[in-house]
């Protein structure tokens, strides 16, 4: 059975980049593997401001049809914003960075049932000509090879609670430590371990920064979670020109050394779930994770789903406005950085 697949595969001459090290930037990597839209690859090369997107969200993170109508009005904060959107998904084998509103439709449509797709599902995905949601994780390499430096989402994954049993870390922690992207998020989701994620972030060699009035790290629902992030911003100026300087002056020194850099963003007051009802929803949800032995990847989905369904939608809400809040911000910022690079 492996020959036959073998044989399937080598007379394919478009894969033959595959096993060649030297070929893996070259243009026809890049037309197998990693599709830019035009749109964004017109941006890029004239020095646009671009903000990558992810998708786990859309396929994963939210039920249809708030999956769908919060991919488009997130990618219009963006461009309200000044800067160009970039959703990123695994479209039929290939790592696609800007996604077409139809695309959009086909992923909130399917939604989980396509792969949510991390560093670890790609090299599978890829060569197996599959579709999928990508993650922080995923969308931060995506974006790191399109050559865009700010990405807006809405919660990072983070290490769960319980990991010194489970050993659940997400590997968008490893992913911040590794690929030089920004990430724009509201903190983590009381779901998980904060100042476990903090600590994971330091050993990363990760630079964690608050955007707002302190150095409160949010905790997604809510704006402040009682630990302190270790910097605190006050500006999209502020902010470009710290990923200015890690990026584009010391980065190109750092030679391959480079690490990612996270921007905590509060959600507005007037949109934050009202904490005892989260509270009490994500402690039940969690409880039910555990008692139905729900593990892997599909504990990020079921708590989410669950707390949804705890709060009758209030969480949804308030998810969504903070994910808007986020790209407005993550708008700004790299709107900023093409100023300063220019
Ligand atoms: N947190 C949220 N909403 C999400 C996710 C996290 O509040 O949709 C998604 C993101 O795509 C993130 C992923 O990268 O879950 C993390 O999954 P895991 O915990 O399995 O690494
Ligand atoms: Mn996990």
């Amino acid at each position: 059975k492996s020959t036959e697949k073998c044989c399937l595969y080598t007379p394919h001459s478009s894969r033959s980049s595959i096993n060649n090290k030297s070929t893996f930037h070259s243009k026809s990597f890049q037309s197998d593997f990693l599709q830019i839209s035009e749109e964004v690859r017109e941006a890029l090369h004239t020095k646009k401001p671009v903000v990558a997107l992810e998708s786990t969200i859309i396929t994963h993170g939210m039920p249809y049809p708030h999956n769908f109508s919060t991919a488009l009005s997130v990618e219009k904060k963006v461009r309200d914003n000044g800067a160009v959107p970039a959703t990123v998904a695994v479209m039929r084998g290939k790592l696609c960075v800007g996604v077409c509103d139809t695309d959009i439709i086909w992923l909130a449509e399917k939604n989980s049932s396509l792969v949510k797709v991390s560093r670890r599902d790609l090299p599978y995905l890829l060569s197996q000509g599959l579709s999928g949601g990508t993650t922080v994780s995923a969308t931060m390499m995506a974006s790191h090879m399109a050559g865009i430096q700010v990405f807006a989402t809405g919660g990072v994954g983070g290490v769960h609670r319980g990991a010194e049993n489970s050993f659940d870390i997400s590997a968008d922690l490893t992913e911040l430590g590794r690929t030089p992207v920004s990430v724009i998020s509201s903190g983590v989701k009381s779901i998980l371990d904060i100042p476990k994620t903090l600590e994971y972030l330091e050993t990363q060699g990760t630079c964690v920064m608050t955007f707002g009035k302190d150095r409160n790290f949010p905790a997604f629902f809510s704006p402040e979670s009682g630990y302190q992030a270790p910097y605190n911003i006050i500006s999209h100026l502020e902010a470009a020109q710290v990923i200015g300087l890690w990026l584009n002056f010391l980065g190109p020194l750092l030679a391959g050394l480079e690490s990612g850099i996270l921007i905590a963003v509060p959600i507005p007051p007037e949109f934050a779930a009202t904490g005892e009802l989260i509270q009490n929803a994500i402690n039940e949800a969690l409880r039910l994770a555990s008692v139905n032995n729900v593990t892997g990847k599909e504990v990020t989905p079921y708590l989410l789903n669950m707390v949804n369904q705890l709060t009758k939608g209030e969480s949804l809400m308030a998810n969504i406005a903070l994910i808007e809040n986020n790209a407005s911000v993550a708008g700004g910022i790299a709107s900023c950085l093409a100023q300063l690079r220019s």
